[in-house]
């Protein structure tokens, strides 16, 4: 859409935190891409209590733990990380920037972990391969919404499995749009293309809403499409969209590979609790039998250590990677990807820990005052 115009400037940000980032970032991005961005379903009831649930836990900091300059690297699927942080996948990042998943993919590989692809991602395979030129062992994931037609997504995962990507991400959470209330007023459409799954829309995608998208997309997931992904590209699955341990058990026993706990940015099922609150008791029942990964609400270093803490291993950040991306292309991701790790290493040295590992074995107490929204 020729009269679409979103970030172009490639920057270094100063950041003093990613809500701030999140407003300058309003001044960018055209108001129905920001508000297509930002909202969450009907009241945002839950979109709020991502973030604010995270009060609903203390850490307890041990003091004389013989910290110094702690260590923020892991490992997930066998690959090494710089920070437990990766791309939580998000369709059409040219509304924020003209370097779309081109500059995602880009800073992520930078900075020294995962992107994640999304199906309705606004490039196309050849375009993104250039972000992985130097960076080819550095692991990539494919976000899969499927089709109702089996060849479409037998041929996207061949594509993601030929483009080098380490797992596929089963997006469960999303069959029908969410109740997105500032779309309907905005009357937001994609103001481009998405390449990958065009060959199921009817057209491009380009000028189509939400909804016309997820229609086009397969409602009826289970447990089957766990058993068929594998069946086709022999990757590992993530069940993404998790809240309850049923669903997580469920997932484990139909091959899930890594659980996925996510609310879907509280985009989807408003009235859901925070996705912080569904966390500990899914990973009680997991008991380590898979990977455990977490999105939806993350924006400070203490809200990744209580996410580790509660039995995630690695943690996903959307939405203010988008704003930085917005505010000053990939170098604007690296901006909030170095302030995140700056942040959970201040954290870290705070509790006394020297490893990530160290903080999946520290303690939170609950806080049982705690009534936000
Ligand atoms: C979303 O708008 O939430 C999608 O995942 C496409």
């Amino acid at each position: 859409m020729a009269d679409y115009v979103a970030g172009t400037e490639v920057k270094d940000l100063k950041i003093v935190n990613l809500y701030d980032v999140e407003d300058e970032a309003r001044e960018i991005i055209p108001e129905a891409g920001y508000g297509y961005i930002r909202s969450g379903a009907g009241d945002e009831f839950t979109l709020r209590r991502n973030v604010t649930c995270f009060n609903s836990k203390g850490i307890l900091p041990r003091v004389i733990g013989d910290v110094e300059h702690p260590d923020t690297s892991t490992t997930f699927l066998g690959k090494d990380y710089s920070a437990p942080f990766f791309y939580a996948p998000i369709a059409a990042l040219g509304i924020a920037h003209e370097e779309k998943e081109i500059g995602m993919a880009k800073a992520f590989n930078e900075f020294g972990t995962a992107f994640s692809i999304s199906s309705y991602a606004g490039s196309s395979w050849d375009e993104m391969a250039p972000s992985y030129e130097g960076y080819e062992d550095r692991p990539r994931y494919f976000q899969l919404y499927m089709s109702k037609n089996h060849g479409f997504n037998e041929a996207m995962l061949n594509e993601a499995k030929d483009f080098g990507c380490q797992a596929i991400i089963l997006t469960a959470d999303s069959t029908v749009e969410g109740n997105r209330e500032l779309n309907k007023r905005n009357h937001f459409t994609y103001p481009f293309g998405m390449p990958i799954v065009e060959r199921y829309l009817a057209g491009s995608g380009e000028g189509m809403a939400l909804k016309d998208v997820y229609a086009s997309s397969k409602q009826k997931i289970s447990p089957k499409d766990i058993e068929y992904i594998k069946s086709i590209c022999d990757l590992p699955v993530m069940l993404k969209g998790v809240q309850t341990p049923e669903d997580a058990l469920k997932g484990i026993g139909a091959g899930a590979d890594v659980i996925y706990v996510s609310n879907h940015g509280g985009r989807q099922l408003d009235g859901a609790p925070g996705s912080f609150e569904t966390l500990e008791a899914i990973a009680q029942a997991v008991q380590g039998e898979v990977p455990i990964v977490f999105d939806s609400g993350i924006r400070r270093g203490e809200h990744v250590f209580k996410a580790l803490a509660a039995g995630a291993d690695v943690v996903g950040i959307g939405r203010p990677a988008l704003y930085g991306l917005a505010l000053g292309g990939h170098k604007g991701v690296l901006s909030v990807l170095n302030y995140l790790k700056d942040d959970l290493t201040r954290i870290m040295q705070l509790t006394g820990c020297q490893t990530i590992e160290d903080i999946k074995n520290a303690r939170l107490t609950d806080l049982p005052a705690y009534n936000e929204a």
